[in-house]
């Protein structure tokens, strides 16, 4: 016999109605869909307020069920772009502006999206951005200053910039973000003989991750996709991971080891060359100086965002390459 589902008394709700009582202070008040408070209606009400009424485990259900809705759709996603730091982020808000139709999946290990983008440069606030990619700042809506030089721009706070592209990329509809949630592989399939294309990534609650070795196995998911945009950066604990994959697994024979700090150097190359490594894998931003050997430029984050750019416009070109391929 079934153990009995829990059931939640049926709150009976009212018809939604568009203005409250004249002063809505107290929970009844509250709880009809659709109803809405003003600060002003609780301002100097504190003594009868009250929240409006409700049972845990519809806190629960309002969590998992959309979580689990939202891991059965993505899935199969057109567009898995790993790692949510300046260059994933920009990557997302330029795919899903240009492109509306595709299910974009951004995976990141962190509880918290950002990267390395939430200060400047050892630890101070301020984030420099040189021109042209002050374009990219003006699009989405970021403040900043010029500087006299007229060579670069300055966002007063680096977490100004990482709040804004971060809120526009949640907000859009054809985005979801699983943080907290590490890539730990790839999903390869035959190419060309011996050669594997890239087809997906295996995925695991990051914390699992982090104790394979000191846990029996604790097996993964996995999400299709017939592109794959790898943006993980230099830094940190699983900084570079899908050019150190493709290493592992015998795909590309080594990496080139990221150069001395030559912002001058580092910011164009690390732009002119984001693009698909092996079939299906597009590598950007700090990642790519792993894998070409580029240098690295150190506080300044131009790069990152057209890098994105660029990493955007590659995934578009093998996206369309592979629907007509069949190939997923
Ligand atoms: O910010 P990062 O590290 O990477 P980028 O390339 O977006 O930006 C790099 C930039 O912050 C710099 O390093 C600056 C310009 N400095 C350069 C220099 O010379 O010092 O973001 C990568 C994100 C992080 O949030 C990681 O948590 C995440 O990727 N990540 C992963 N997420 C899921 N699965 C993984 N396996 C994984 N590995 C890293």
């Amino acid at each position: 016999m079934s153990p009995p589902a829990a059931t939640s008394p049926t709150f009976s709700v009212a018809a939604p109605v568009t203005k409250l009582p004249s002063k809505a202070t107290t929970a009844n008040d509250y709880a009809v869909k659709g109803a809405q408070a003003s600060i002003a209606d609780m301002e100097g009400n504190w003594d009868s307020f009250r929240f409006a009424p409700i049972r845990e485990s519809q806190v629960s259900r309002a969590m998992t069920r959309r979580y689990f809705e939202d891991l059965d759709a993505h899935a199969e996603s057109d567009i898995v772009i790993v790692g949510a730091g300046s260059c994933g982020l920009s990557t997302a808000y330029v795919l899903a502006n240009r492109r509306p139709d595709l299910r974009i999946t951004i995976i990141e290990a962190g509880v918290a999206p950002g990267g390395g983008a939430w200060l400047g440069g050892q630890l101070f606030s301020a984030m420099v951005m040189r021109k042209p990619a002050d374009a990219f700042l003006r699009e989405v809506g970021v403040p900043y200053e010029e500087d006299d030089t007229g060579n670069f721009v300055v966002v007063k706070h680096a977490a100004l910039f990482t709040s804004t592209l971060l809120s526009k990329v949640l907000a859009m509809p054809n985005v979801k973000l699983f943080n907290a949630t590490c890539v730990e592989d790839l999903i390869t399939r035959p190419s060309n003989g011996q050669d594997v294309r890239i087809a997906g990534v295996v995925t695991n609650w990051t914390l699992v991750t982090m104790h394979h070795d000191d846990q029996s196995c604790m097996d993964p998911n996995t999400i299709n996709a017939p592109v794959i945009i790898s943006t993980t950066g230099h830094d940190g604990p699983m900084g570079a991971f899908s050019v150190k994959r493709l290493v592992s697994m015998q795909r590309i024979e080594k990496l080139g080891g990221m150069r001395g700090l030559d912002m001058n150097t580092a910011e164009d190359a690390i732009v002119k060359n984001t693009r698909e490594i092996v079939p299906g894998l597009i590598v950007g931003g700090m990642e790519l100086s792993e894998v070409d050997g580029a240098n690295r430029m150190g506080p300044t984050f131009g790069a990152m965002v057209l890098s994105g750019v660029k990493a955007a416009e590659e995934a578009l070109r093998v996206f369309e390459t592979r629907k007509k391929e069949n190939a997923v």
